[in-house]
C-alpha cells in the first residue's frame, strides 16, 4: 500500500510533552519535514533552548546538543565555525531570545553567522508560568502584568526580527504563524528557505514563529489560535522582512 503520510525520518517517535494546542509540536514537525526533504538529517545540528522545549533533543534523530539560558547562538557559532560543513541551527522562545539573550542573537546576526535561529514568540515565559516576556502585547494580561502590560512602566513589545534585519549580517528574515493550515505551509516554506539560506553559505537567517500558548494565554487552544490572527499580527505583521539571498 502506498504511504501517504508519516513521521518525518529525521524525528523519532516519542510524544511531545507539549500542552494540548501548544504551537511547539508543529514547529518541530516541520523542521523535521525539512530536514528530511533537504536530506541533510546526517549533519544537521541543532541547539534547544531553555523554556518549554528545552528536552526537544529527545524528539529529533539528529545530534543537538544544549545550552545555558539566552546563549544558543554562542553555541551554535562555535559548532558551525569548527565543522563548516554541518547545518546548525537554534530553537529559541522569546524569554530565552528576547531578553536572557538578546545580546547573543543580535552579535550572531550582525555578523553574519552561518546558523539559522527558529524563533518562537509565544509572547510569554511559557515554561516558568506565563510572565511578561519583551514580546507581551501592551495590555496583555500575564501573571507578572495582572492589570495588562503598561508601557510607562516596562516599555514596548520588542520587534526583535526588525531589529535583526537592520544588522549587515542577517541575510533572510521572516515572520510566520502556526495558527492555521494556510500559515503553517508559509511557515515551512521560510523555515525551508532559512536552511537553504545556509546550505549557500550566505549569512544568517532567522524565522521567527508566532505561537500559541493556550494555557498562560488563558485560552482554549481555539481562541488561542484566533487571537494570533486577530490581535498579535497587529504588533507583529507576518512576512519577509529581510531577503538578501538573491
Ligand atoms: C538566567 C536565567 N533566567 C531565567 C531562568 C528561568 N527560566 C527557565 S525557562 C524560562 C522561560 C523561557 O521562556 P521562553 O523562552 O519564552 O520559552 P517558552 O517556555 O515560552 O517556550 C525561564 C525564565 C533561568 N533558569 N535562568
Ligand atoms: S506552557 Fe505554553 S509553550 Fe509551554 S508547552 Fe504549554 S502551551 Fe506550550
Amino acid at each position: 500500500m502506498k504511504k501517504i503520510f508519516g513521521r518525518p525520518r529525521s524525528m523519532t517517535d516519542k510524544p511531545f510533552h507539549y500542552c494540548p494546542g501548544c504551537g511547539h509540536g508543529i514547529v518541530h514537525r516541520l523542521i523535521g519535514e525539512v530536514i528530511d526533504e533537504l536530506g541533510i538529517q546526517d549533519r544537521t545540528i541543532g541547539v534547544p533552548p531553555v523554556g518549554c522545549a528545552v528536552i526537544m533533543y529527545h524528539y529529533f534523530n539528529i545530534d543537538m546538543t544544549e545550552a545555558a539560558h539566552g546563549r544558543t547562538p554562542a553555541v551554535a557559532t562555535g559548532i558551525k565555525r569548527v565543522h563548516p560543513d554541518k547545518v546548525v541551527f537554534t530553537y529559541q522562545g522569546d524569554g530565552d531570545l528576547a531578553a536572557i539573550g538578546t545580546g547573543e542573537i543580535i552579535h550572531a546576526a550582525n555578523r553574519g553567522e552561518r546558523i539559522t535561529t527558529i524563533f518562537v514568540n509565544n509572547t510569554v515565559y511559557g515554561m516558568t508560568g506565563g510572565q511578561m516576556a519583551p514580546t507581551t502585547l501592551l495590555s496583555q494580561k500575564t501573571t507578572t502584568t495582572p492589570l495588562g502590560r503598561d508601557a510607562r512602566l516596562i516599555g514596548y513589545p520588542i520587534k526583535i526580527s526588525e531589529m535583526l534585519a537592520i544588522t549587515d549580517g542577517s541575510i533572510y528574515i521572516e515572520r510566520v504563524a502556526v495558527n492555521k493550515p494556510a500559515n503553517i505551509i508559509k511557515a515551512k516554506k521560510a523555515i525551508k528557505k532559512a536552511f537553504q539560506v545556509q546550505l549557500e553559505d550566505k549569512g544568517f537567517s532567522m524565522v521567527e514563529v508566532l505561537s500559541q500558548c493556550p494555557v498562560n494565554l488563558a485560552m482554549t487552544p481555539q481562541k488561542a489560535a484566533e487571537w494570533i490572527d486577530n490581535t498579535l499580527i497587529k504588533t507583529y505583521p507576518l512576512g519577509v522582512i529581510k531577503d538578501k539571498s538573491g
